[in-house]
């Protein structure tokens, strides 16, 4: 058993659309533990070294205006496998070609819009953690 972190954002349009409760409950019932959560709305520069890997992809620009559009929420879980079981259960990244049962098959129609993000391996979570939360804000053991 191998206990990892993840990091968990509730995109703009997730927000907006009222499905915050409904994300954070699916990852609570999965058996994650949430150790750190908050709202924030994140600027341009931010947003860009968030999706700095993207940065001469066709779609940044779009991506960055998309993700600073609105408030998001961000979350630290915790738990068996967290990275690869949290990217099962948000699905492929086309909302239109995700499962359904996952939360992008369940409530996304776009590749852009996609409701949520996961962290794609431990060196994505390490790096993404650190851009929205500070170490403080992260709870000990309960
Ligand atoms: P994912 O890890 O599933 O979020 O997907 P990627 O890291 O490949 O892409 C990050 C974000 O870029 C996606 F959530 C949405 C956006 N994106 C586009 O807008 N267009 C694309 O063609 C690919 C990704």
């Amino acid at each position: 058993m191998a206990v990892e972190r993840t990091l968990i954002v509730v995109k703009p349009d997730g927000v907006k659309r009222g499905l915050i409760g409904e994300i954070i409950t699916r990852f609570e019932r999965k058996g994650f533990k949430i150790k750190a959560l908050k709202m924030l709305w994140i600027g341009k520069e931010q947003a860009e070294r968030f999706y700095s890997v993207h940065k001469d992809k066709p779609f940044f620009n779009d991506l960055v205006s998309f993700v600073t559009s609105g408030p998001i929420v961000a979350m630290i879980i915790e738990g068996d496998e967290a990275i690869s079981v949290a990217r099962i259960m948000i699905g492929l990244t086309d909302g239109r070609k995700a499962q359904p049962g996952t939360i992008r098959g369940d409530f996304a129609l776009s590749i852009q819009e996609n409701v949520v993000h996961a962290s794609d391996s431990k060196e994505s979570f390490e790096r993404e953690y650190r851009i929205l939360f500070n170490e403080n804000e992260i709870v000990g053991d309960y």
